[in-house]
């Protein structure tokens, strides 16, 4: 009789483990749901109509080839020509908004504003009619990384004059499109373009010139966004009515221990790898972390610049940035462990952004790990960003506008459906424990060019077939499991689609 008694209690515990496992939760009344992609990555159509030419075009048919598969963007996902196909996509998803990038040599062939080209006017809009004839709001990033190749020979990021070039452009585009679109995103990914573009040479134009090409970028892709903020504000906002803001890529850094050096090194990391643009706009006082005007600051000096190479912001600069977004956009896919160690100074280059750093980053092998060797997936880390941004800028709108994950390929993407699960209820704990995030949106839409990685990378909720000419886009597991999300608005972890279900 005990024992059964006991047996019976085990069975109950386990039970009721099994459901708060697997509960089913809501999301917020007026969360919204959407995908993403980027111009170049889906594109194609590199020189149709009157199209300049981008450093992504000018990188990708460089001899030899920097793409790890010598391939390029010339065709990608040929949404030049099908975005009718991915209007329809987005419809069987259910997405409430779809957030897509312009290409700047389609609209202004040479950089500049004298000449627009109305064959990539007419292209957007066509795509975004299309789009609202479906419900589907466009959400439009302005520069996501394929700079006009023009205004790179003449320094791209690094030339404090791109902040009016990037203005002038910005305003074609408000002209253009802003009495229909009312969801914008200044620039993608800061840190990207100017430690992985002109730090390194992981992204074009492959500058390769750290400690100090990326700071020079760092600065005017601050004022670049801020200038193009304070022109909407004042001049459309009031007729338009839209919202805008910038996507930061934010990786969330853990201390490896819990000494007081591996916090600073994980605090270090982050402030360079995030903060660095979140701080002037989003924290109480603006400018730089002190974290990076210190340690920059201290090596210049030891390093006999005259002046650190990170180009201070003046009190006026300081207050154009400061506020400079209706919302937050993250971009955010991993999680990286953090520590300090002296007896490895000189690891890296000097000067170099990682010296100026001074942590050491590494992954965790426990993780799962994607195809990409940089992605592995850990909720936790994603809730503990989203608690440290409410925290630190005092619980700003968020909108997730980047999270996904990447394999070689294949319909039955379970380890993708499982990323999208967890963090999902990673982001659930989130607003339950009060942050304010008002969306989400999955990378990507579909399969794509994936920069130096070429195709060998897919983050797609559609398998895109790259070798047949009409680029045919077929629903992966995880875009049935993301469509059933949206359509109920809850998170059911036992949800199974069926294999044959027709979207
Ligand atoms: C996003 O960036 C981009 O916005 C998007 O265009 C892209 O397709 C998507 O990610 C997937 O990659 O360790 O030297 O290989 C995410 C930011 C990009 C930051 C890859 C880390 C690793 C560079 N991440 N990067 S490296």
């Amino acid at each position: 009789m005990t024992r059964l008694v006991i047996f019976c209690t085990l069975l109950l515990v386990g039970q009721s483990l099994a459901i708060k496992k697997s509960r089913v939760r809501k999301f917020p009344d007026n969360f919204i749901f959407g995908a993403s992609t980027a111009a170049y990555q889906i594109e194609g159509g590199w020189n149709d109509d009157g199209k300049g030419l981008s450093i992504w075009d000018v990188a990708t048919h460089m001899e030899p080839s920097p793409i790890i598969d010598a391939s390029t963007g010339d065709v990608a996902a040929d949404s030049y020509h099908l975005y009718k196909r991915d209007v329809e996509m987005m419809k069987e998803l259910g997405l409430h908004f779809y957030r897509f990038s312009v290409s700047w040599t389609r609209i202004l062939p040479n950089g500049f504003s004298n000449q627009i080209n109305q064959a990539g006017l007419d292209y957007y809009n066509r795509l975004i009619d299309e789009m609202l004839k479906n419900n589907i709001m466009p959400f439009l990033t302005i520069y996501h990384w394929d700079l006009p190749h023009k205004l790179q020979q003449l320094g791209g990021w690094a030339n404090p004059n791109i902040v009016d070039w990037f203005t002038n452009y910005a305003k074609v585009l408000f002209d253009n499109f802003g009495d229909r679109v009312k969801m914008w995103i200044t620039i993608n990914e800061p840190k990207q373009i100017c430690y992985e573009g002109y730090g390194s040479t992981s992204k074009a134009p492959m500058l390769n010139y750290t400690g100090v090409a990326e700071y020079l970028c760092s600065k005017n892709v601050l004022l670049a966004h801020a200038n193009v903020y304070k022109l909407y504000d004042e001049k459309y906002r009031e007729t338009q009515n839209g919202s805008i803001g910038i996507s930061i890529s934010c990786t969330w850094m853990h201390p490896v221990s819990d000494s007081y050096d591996d916090h600073q090194a994980a605090l270090d990391a982050r402030q360079f790898d995030w903060g660095q643009y979140a701080h002037p706009i989003f924290s109480k006082d603006g400018d730089y972390p002190k974290e990076l005007k210190l340690n920059i600051g201290l090596k210049s000096a030891e390093q006999g610049y005259r002046k650190s190479r990170l180009p201070l912001l003046s009190t006026k600069e300081v207050a154009l940035i400061h506020g400079s977004s209706d919302f937050f956009g993250v971009n955010t896919y991993t999680t990286k462990l953090a520590y300090r160690d002296p007896s490895v100074d000189g690891m890296y280059p000097i000067p170099s952004y990682m010296d100026d750093m001074s942590a050491i980053l590494i992954k965790d092998d426990s993780w799962p790990q994607a195809q990409s060797t940089w992605l592995q997936e850990v909720p936790w880390g994603f809730y503990n960003l989203l608690i440290d941004i409410k925290r630190r800028y005092n619980n700003p709108k968020v909108y997730i506008t980047e999270n996904g994950w990447s394999t070689s390929g294949g319909l039955v993407d379970e380890d993708r459906v499982r990323y999208y699960r967890n963090y999902l209820n990673a982001l659930l704990d989130a607003v339950e424990n009060g942050c304010n995030i008002k969306g989400y949106t999955a990378w990507s839409l579909m399969d794509n060019f994936e920069w130096m990685r070429g195709y060998t990378e897919r983050f797609g909720l559609y398998e895109v077939d790259f070798s047949s000419p009409q680029r045919t886009r077929t629903p992966r597991m995880s875009a049935l499991v993301y469509k059933e999300i949206i359509r109920t608005n809850t998170l059911d972890p036992t949800y199974e689609p069926e294999n044959d279900i027709a979207l």
